[in-house]
């Protein structure tokens, strides 16, 4: 069956490489499954879109009938019974892929708006005071320590590799990008283990392509 991943039409550079359709693009890699791309305008959203991502978020994607969103949610769609997320270990899996989106990108992302918000303020608005981003890392700061310790003595965060992995380090990888991994060896290691990855380098490729392709695109358009 034809599975369709839905990504953002366009994007400046500063989100390319991090838009979250890659993590999807990384599990459907890992498993060998084929895809398609399809996608939705960034700005300004579009009914249709809603209609099927009431966020107006990527990604979304379209399997048979049924339409999904959240990144999370899909990764464990796509991945059942595979070796990403096999029955037997589902549980303990699933765990680790809440703690990486709810426990580990809530604390980080919060602090990376700020330091867009500084840098793009006409994108994200005026940046908070010093101190209030300070803050922001100290407490995403507790949560990599946390996975620090987690990490300092395994290869991955639940058993073999898993969907787990691939929401953790993708997170990660936005927190290294931004230097807040200076502290973290473990994590570090981690980060550079999991990007090697043949499954990952042939995602990125890919996403990287559709920006350049929206590029393209968009000079014949204003040409
Ligand atoms: N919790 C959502 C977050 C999705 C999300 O933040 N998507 C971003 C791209 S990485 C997006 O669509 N941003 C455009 C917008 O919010 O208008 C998930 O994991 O799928």
């Amino acid at each position: 069956m034809t599975l369709t991943l839905y990504t953002l039409d366009w994007v400046p550079d500063f989100p390319r490489g991090f838009v979250r359709d890659l993590r999807i693009r990384w599990a459907l890699e890992e498993i060998g499954r084929p895809y398609d791309t399809a996608t939705v305008p960034s700005h300004p959203k579009t009914e249709a879109h809603l209609a099927m991502q009431p966020f107006g978020q990527v990604p979304i994607i379209k399997d048979g009938d049924l339409i999904l969103f959240e990144s999370g949610a899909i990764l464990q769609h796509v991945t059942q019974g595979s070796a990403l997320f096999p029955d037997d270990r589902r549980a303990e899996i699933t765990q680790w892929l809440f703690a990486a989106l709810n426990t580990l990108e809530m604390a980080t992302m919060h602090w990376q708006v700020m330091l867009l918000a500084q840098k793009f303020p006409d994108f994200f608005g005026p940046p908070p005071a010093g101190e209030v981003i300070d803050h922001a890392f100290a407490f995403a700061k507790t949560r990599l320590d946390a996975f620090e310790r987690r990490m300092a003595d395994r290869e991955w965060i639940a058993g073999e590799f898993s969907i787990a992995d691939i929401a953790t380090i993708d997170t990660l990888r936005n927190v290294a990008s931004e230097d807040g991994l200076a502290e973290h060896k473990a994590l570090t290691a981690y980060v550079d283990r999991a990007t090697d990855r043949p499954a990952f380098k042939r995602a990125l490729r890919d996403h990287m392509a559709h920006w350049q392709a929206a590029d393209a695109a968009r000079e014949t358009e204003t040409a």
